[in-house]
């Protein structure tokens, strides 16, 4: 699992507003309602949520310790929703104990393995992974133009890109998967109803809609996809070089952390 950088989050607060219109630009949809589909539920019903369930977002210094700019950057995606949110003084235990003193109902915070959003009201839990996977997908669903009985390429088994074939079974798409540890393959085969694929290239060229959950960077150039395809991108470095990047960046969803922030929140409520 891809530990995120500074540099990944340390302009997010300030651009939220921009990468919404370039999302709504994209999809036809902004990240409220790409996170409020994702999740199942309704604008009004986040709209209501928002009101009384205030947000913390504490700062975990286990593992690798805390990552300039996280915080804050998770802070901007959930304001940016239109609920409130804090980030506590002090971090951990510490700051966890603050938060709940303080009146927060929802619960942000990230080791380097797990990425929760947690209702103390409901006990709710959501889980970064899942909410990255539906979210990626409905936002490649509005951009593709519905994925009802096409096929989708999945880059990566791990728990993004399953959570991602999940949610493409939900919206009726055939998920295709490719995953280059042969184990993983052959367990895939045996046990879905999943195309898979061995060969990346030959795949890469075949399938016109594709999601790259990969934690690989800078291994698809432009040469290799098909030339109208459709990317959603939640793999952190993106899988794309920046000359493939270029080439289809109107067809292209994919950032660090917002989508899944947002969708993380609409699943909590
Ligand atoms: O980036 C991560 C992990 N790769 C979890 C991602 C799950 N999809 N964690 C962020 C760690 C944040 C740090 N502990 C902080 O600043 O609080």
């Amino acid at each position: 699992m891809t530990r995120l950088l500074q540099s990944d989050v340390e302009r997010i607060a300030e651009e939220i507003g921009g990468y919404d219109e370039e999302l709504l630009g994209k999809t036809g949809l902004t990240l409220r309602q790409i996170a409020c589909r994702a999740a199942g539920i309704s604008e009004k019903l986040l709209e209501q949520a928002a009101g009384r369930l205030p947000v913390a977002v504490i700062p975990v210094t286990a593992g690798q310790g805390v990552i300039p700019f996280f915080t804050q950057a998770v802070q901007a995606v959930v304001r940016h929703l239109g609920f409130a949110a804090a980030i506590p003084g002090g971090s951990d235990v510490v700051g966890l104990a603050e938060a709940v003193a303080e009146g927060a109902r929802i619960i942000f915070l990230a080791d380097d393995r797990k990425f929760i959003a947690l209702n103390i009201l409901s006990g709710v839990m959501a889980d970064n992974n899942e909410a990255t996977g539906r979210g990626f997908v409905t936002a490649l669903n509005a951009l593709a133009g519905g994925l009802r009985g096409k096929e989708v390429l999945v880059l990566g088994a791990g728990p993004v890109g399953m959570a991602a074939i999940s949610h493409l079974v939900v919206l009726g798409a055939r998920p295709a998967v490719l995953d280059t540890d042969p184990l993983k393959a052959r367990f895939l085969e045996l046990n879905g109803n999943l195309i898979v694929e061995h060969r990346l290239r030959p795949a890469l060229a075949k399938y016109r809609y594709l999601v790259d959950a990969t934690p690989r960077g800078n291994f698809i150039g432009v040469g290799d996809l098909h030339p109208e395809a459709f990317l959603a991108i939640p793999g952190m470095p993106p899988g794309l070089t920046p000359e493939a990047f270029a080439a289809f960046r109107d067809r292209v969803i994919h950032d660090p952390l917002q989508i899944g922030v947002a969708t993380m929140l609409a699943m909590a409520v």
